[in-house]
């Protein structure tokens, strides 16, 4: 019996030290420690020995269990400090390896360059009015020298939600209500949504951004005009940008007229980008309609005052170079991220 233990012993001692995983000791634990192994069997045998031999093999018994025991324990100790070092050299990192991509979000062209247009206006002491986009047809077309029956309030060129309720097609309404609340002086813009019933193509949509401004107080005239838009006209196209006025018709400016800038690419010479004229329209202006004025409170006796209006897509696509304005609305970020 003690050959036997002697011998189980020494088995299970070659097995731990061949032993490569924690696995591979887990089969040991069983097979030499686990209840259907060589020593539990010799251990139930006690039974057939002597009452004098019992517990010298007991004691045998219970040193090659523990023995066993502690080699289980220092190999299991061994294996796991190798198998963390192999793991750590798996996983070791790559400090040269490129970092991921972050992709950081911006704002749209159409916002960033409102924004620019109302820190512009801000810089020159306008203030910003902003109103709804639903609205009457008083504020959109007859206190603007609109009246019934012009043809400029067609349905086919606005959108009606009732006879007298729409959509507004110009963000001077928001500039009407500005008349109504305060006195002048007034110095305001008015940027936002309009609407128009177009159909959408590579200039047009039924939805565009406008920023429109004004400026009523005692004295105002067309020299005022043109010293604020050849200083909008610097700060959004640069320096050496020069403007020009072209006699036009507004209903609700006189006299009225459109304004160029000098071509920022070529500076006059004619490119592809103005299309060899030196010039690109970018709004419409003119001096308040004495009517306008009247219908607001405004006495135009008293008080004079200018007005303009820029489509704020036009100036974007000006701006970057863009060819059709449905871009603008499509949100596809491979576009959108170039700007
Ligand atoms: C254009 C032309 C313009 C105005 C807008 C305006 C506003 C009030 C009174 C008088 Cl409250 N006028 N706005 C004046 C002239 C032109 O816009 O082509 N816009 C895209």
């Amino acid at each position: 019996m003690k050959a036997q233990l002697e011998k189980v012993k020494a088995e299970a001692l070659e097995a731990i030290a061949k032993a490569e995983s924690a696995q591979d000791l887990e089969n040991v634990r069983v097979s030499y420690l686990g209840k259907k192994s060589p020593l539990t069997a010799v251990l139930k045998n006690m039974g057939s020995l002597t009452p004098e031999e019992r517990p010298v093999m007991g004691a045998l018994g219970n040193s090659v269990r523990e023995a066993i025991t502690n080699a289980l324990e220092e190999a299991k100790k061994e294996i796991g400090k190798k198998e963390l070092a192999k793991k750590l050299e798996k996983e070791t990192i790559d400090v040269t390896l490129p970092a991921k991509k972050c992709s950081c979000g911006k704002l749209h062209p159409l916002t960033s360059i409102q924004r620019e247009m109302e820190e512009i206006f801000l810089g020159m002491g306008f203030s910003i009015a902003e109103g709804p986009e639903v609205e009457t047809d008083y504020y959109n077309f007859t206190a603007l020298n609109t009246p019934e029956f012009h043809p400029a309030r067609d349905v086919q060129d606005t959108f009606y939600i009732t006879d007298k309720v729409l959509l507004r097609s110009q963000t001077s309404t928001t500039q009407v209500h500005a008349m109504e609340e305060n006195k002048p002086p007034i110095r305001v813009i008015s940027p936002g949504r309009v609407y128009r019933s177009d159909a959408v193509d590579a200039t047009h949509s039924p939805m565009f951004h406008q920023c429109e401004g004004l400026v009523i107080d005692k004295g105002i005239t067309m020299s005022d005009l043109k010293g604020t838009l050849l200083l909008f006209a610097k700060q959004m196209f640069g320096e050496k940008t020069e403007i020009r006025f072209r006699p036009h018709h507004f209903p609700f400016t006189e006299p009225s007229c459109e304004v160029d800038v000098s071509c920022f690419v070529c500076g006059g010479s004619g490119c592809s980008v103005c299309k060899g004229e030196g010039w690109i329209e970018i709004l419409g202006a003119g001096m308040v309609h004495p009517n306008v004025l009247r219908m607001s409170g405004i006495d135009p006796e008293v008080y004079s005052g200018f007005a303009f209006g820029m489509g704020i897509e036009r100036i974007v696509m000006t701006k970057f170079g863009i060819s059709d304005m449905r871009l603008l609305y499509e949100n596809d970020v491979r576009f959108l991220s170039q700007f």
